[in-house]
């Protein structure tokens, strides 16, 4: 198998260069609706030269780990879901497009010796988790597992609040996965700045993530999680959020939504609950998710 790195990217690593990985499922059909995803593709890579780096986009193409730039028609349009362990499947039966999730872009960012990647929210451990009585029964995704294994920092903004926050939390502490708040004490919850629950570290600067990182690699850590919180403007109110979450998650559940889809069907839901309010929160916290992961990939070059 090869991986496709673009020149670019392969130069600018040579260089030793800030470049920052981006997923694709956020962008494909199965992330965000059109045309707010073509949006949300342009901003994120836009944030990322604005603050200096080179972004990275992460696919599978014609059956190819692709690391670069690639055609927003092709990464806005239908996909298939590629989280890690459907990497090896995408590429032995040629998927046309493939998009990768949190835990297959990480892999392929540790692949190609990319140590820093922004997404929206991870995903994480679903809420009815542990009851058989939900949809969510016995998921947890596998972006938790991949950010434990590879040395990549992973910035977002938490994770998706339609999640069991509280175990995804514990989820990261007992997989040796550093939770660093990005100037914020508490763990963003997506769409919203708090979820009441503390993070273990505070940061200010890009610099001191840079120092935490390289310390933690040379002792053999993996992942590293940087969580910023969506930008106050663009943050939805708690109650409202609430209440759409509870008929979001509902609605995949009469969906009878299993596995794989159950995140794209509750984030679809979100936006029709919230009458579409939950989609420039979206892109507002990836766009700048994207800038902060860039400045971080600068102080590691520094
Ligand atoms: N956050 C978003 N939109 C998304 C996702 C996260 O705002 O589409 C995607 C990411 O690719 C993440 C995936 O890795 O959902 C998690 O899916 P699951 O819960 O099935 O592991
Ligand atoms: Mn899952």
């Amino acid at each position: 198998m090869n991986l496709q790195i673009e020149s670019s990217v392969s130069d600018a690593l040579a260089r030793n260069q800030p470049v920052v990985a981006l997923e694709s499922t956020i962008f494909s059909e199965l992330g965000l609706p059109a045309p707010a995803n073509v949006e949300a593709l342009e901003r994120c890579q836009r944030a990322v030269v604005d603050a200096g780096a080179l972004p990275a986009l992460t696919a599978v193409l014609d059956g190819v780990p692709t690391i670069g730039h690639a055609d927003p028609a092709v990464i806005c349009g239908p996909a298939r879901k590629v989280a890690q362990r459907d990497l090896g499947v995408a590429v032995a039966q040629r998927w046309s497009y493939g998009a990768t999730t949190v835990s297959a872009s990480v892999t392929l960012a540790a692949a190609a010796g990319i140590e820093v990647f922004a997404t929206g929210g991870i995903g994480g451990v679903h809420r009815g988790w542990s009851d058989g009585g939900q949809a969510g029964c016995g998921d947890i995704s596998a972006d938790l597992g991949a950010l434990a294994r590879w040395p990549v920092i992973t910035v977002s903004a938490g994770a998706k609040i339609f999640l069991d926050l509280a175990a995804t939390v514990e989820r990261l502490e007992t997989d040796g996965v550093p939770v660093l708040g990005w100037r914020c004490d508490e763990f963003p919850a997506f769409h919203a700045r708090t979820s009441g629950l503390k993070v273990p570290h505070r940061v200010e600067s890009a610099v001191e993530v840079a120092a935490i990182a390289r310390a933690h690699w040379t002792l053999g850590g993996g992942g590293i999680l940087v969580v910023a919180p969506v930008p106050e403007a663009h943050a939805l109110p708690r109650d409202r959020l609430d209440q759409a979450v509870d008929s979001a998650l509902a609605e995949a559940e009469r969906q009878g939504a299993r596995g794989a889809e159950i995140t794209p069907m509750v984030l679809a839901a979100l936006g029709r609950a919230t009458d579409g309010d939950s989609i420039p929160t979206n892109l507002a916290l990836a766009e700048n998710n994207a800038g902060v992961a860039a400045q971080i990939a600068r102080a590691l070059c520094a």
